[in-house]
Parts: C-alpha cells; structure tokens; sequence
C-alpha cells in the first residue's frame, strides 16, 4: 500500500526534520506538511495551512488526502505553557482530541503523538526515571502531554486506533530553532559559544536532565512508526533518552573544542524551576525491547557535529 502521511506542525524543531527524512523515505508528493504559517524556507511537496484546533478545515484536510499516517507535532512546549497555560491546554489537548476522532472516522492506520519527560513531576524518582512510576507534572505542558497519554491509549483500547508515542527528552538539533521549552539552553548555547564565545545559562550549572541528539530522534521515530503493532505493549507513551548532562558538564565539552568558551549563570528565571521537578535521567528499556531502540549519539559525539554543522 502507498503510505499518505500527513504532518501537522511541520515548521517546527521536530516536524522540519521528520518531513525530510519521511519525503525521503516515501516520496515527496506522499507526505503533506502542514502548519499555522508557511515554512520559513520552503520544501518541495505539498503543505497546506491548518490551525488543528479548526475541526472543519482539519477534516477538508483529511478528507483532501485520505492519509494513512498522521504526525501531530502541533503544540506548545513547556516554557511558553507557563505564560499562557489555557491557550497550551487547549492546543495540546484538544488539537490532539481533533486528531484521535478523525483518524478513527477516516480508519488511519496508525497516528503519532509526542509526549514529553514533562509527565513525570517532584514525586517521580529523579534517576532513572522508570515508564510506570508516581507522575505529579506541574505545568500545564506537563499536564497536557499526561492527559494526552492517557487519551492515546483509551482511543486504543476503545476504538482499536493504531497510536505511537515517545516521551522525548530535551531535543537538541541544529538545523531549527527550538520552540519555548526548558531544554532550549542546550541548542542557544551552541550558537552563542560560536557567535560571541560565551553564554548566560538560565538553568544552573548542576541541573541535569536527559536529552536526545535529533538525528536519533527521528531514527526512534520512524523505528517506532514501523514497528509491528504487536511488538508495542505501550499505547500511551515510550520513555526515551540519549544521555544526561547539566550545564556545566555541556560547557565542558563544547571547550574541548573552543577553549576560550566562557559559561555563566542566571539566577532566578522560571525556568529553573520546571527543570527542577524533571526526571535527571531516564530509563527506555522498554522501546529497547519492544522496537530495538538504541541511539547512536553520546554527548562528545553530538557536541562535535553540532559545531561543525553551525560553523558552516
Ligand atoms: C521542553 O523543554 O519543554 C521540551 C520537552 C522536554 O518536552 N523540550
């Protein structure tokens, strides 16, 4: 069977490279990208505009393209959630719930969904972070990305829905700019170290927290993606992770290679504090046995190539 996929949030840090390796994968004019706005830089292969949040355009779309695979990456990330936490609610929630009603109407074969290690909280153990475990989140981002899981999982049981999730850690890539999350230190230090040869960390030096090269991201996803349905014994969410570091240990690697680098620290942003009730490290034995999961990235290995892809 041709595969007809739509992506919907295709601008962003996720969706501007799944749609790549994707259209590789299955052709161009076989993935549709979707988003609020035109892309910054357009890509060959159809896109449309959509707000996911409007029913009656999102089931044109469908309708339009009878998809077989729907991406919803369409959402707002944890930072941004604080400043405006009924808008984030809604989109994450709600865009997700407009997506999960249409994928059973038009008999999708299978649906992504991102969750985050957003959904674990103060009360879940810090390291090692394991797939079932107390989950207290306290952002909205959080609470959206729990809820959300929950929701995947009912649209399975319920309705038979074929839907895949992985609780990303923090993303670092270089080819997008991240999109108002508290990981996002990760990506501007890189830029900054190039540009002025220092950086202002707004998380302290000792915060650890899982992350994930974005090169393995959209490996785990597409293995995921093709994954037989029953080898997954997880229809909520799967944890994920490449490696931990903090700030401090970041900064160290980045002067193995500009040793003038210069890091400091801010005090008292907001941010701070979301980082604090995160997991430091995560446990994803579960997408190693169920899909063979295994990233190919270590923290030296990506600070390299993150470098030497923003030089050029
Ligand atoms: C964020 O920082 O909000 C995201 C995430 C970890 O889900 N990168």
């Amino acid at each position: 069977m041709k595969e007809r996929i739509i992506i919907i949030g295709s601008n962003g840090q996720i969706g501007t490279e799944l749609a790549t390796a994707l259209r590789l994968k299955y052709g161009q004019e076989h993935v549709v990208t979707s988003d609020i706005k035109p892309p910054a830089i357009p890509s060959p292969g159809p896109f449309e505009i959509i707000n996911v949040l409007d029913k009656t355009l999102l089931k044109a779309m469908f309708e339009k393209y009878q998809p077989t695979q729907v991406y919803l990456l369409a959402a707002v990330l944890s930072a941004v959630g604080e400043q405006h936490p009924k808008m984030a609610w809604d989109l994450n929630i709600n865009g997700l719930l407009n997506v999960l009603d249409l994928a059973v109407a038009f008999n999708v074969s299978k649906v992504f969904w991102p969750s985050s290690i957003a959904v674990f909280g103060p009360h879940s153990p810090k390291e090692n972070t394991p797939q079932y475990c107390i989950m207290d989140p306290n952002t909205v981002y959080g609470l959206s990305k729990q809820a959300g899981e929950r929701w995947c999982e009912y649209y399975h049981n319920k309705y038979g829905l074929d839907v895949r999730s992985i609780r990303y850690p923090g993303l670092i890539s270089w080819k997008t700019a991240p999109g108002g999350g508290t990981t996002d230190y990760a990506i501007h230090i890189f830029h900054e170290a190039l540009s002025k040869g220092s950086y202002t960390c707004f998380l302290s030096a000792d915060t650890k927290l899982p992350m994930l090269y974005m090169e393995d991201a959209i490996q785990g996803t597409l293995q995921l993606m093709e994954a037989p349905a029953d080898h997954l014994h997880i229809r909520s969410s799967y944890n994920l992770t490449g490696f931990s570091f903090t700030p401090a240990t970041l900064a160290a690697e980045i002067k193995n290679h500009i040793p003038t680098f210069v890091l400091d620290y801010l005090d008292g942003d907001p941010r701070q504090a979301i980082a604090d009730s995160w997991p430091s490290s995560i446990d994803d034995q579960d997408a190693r046995k169920d899909w063979g999961w295994k990233p190919s990235y270590d923290l030296a290995h990506m600070v390299q190539d993150m470098l030497t892809n923003l030089k050029q």
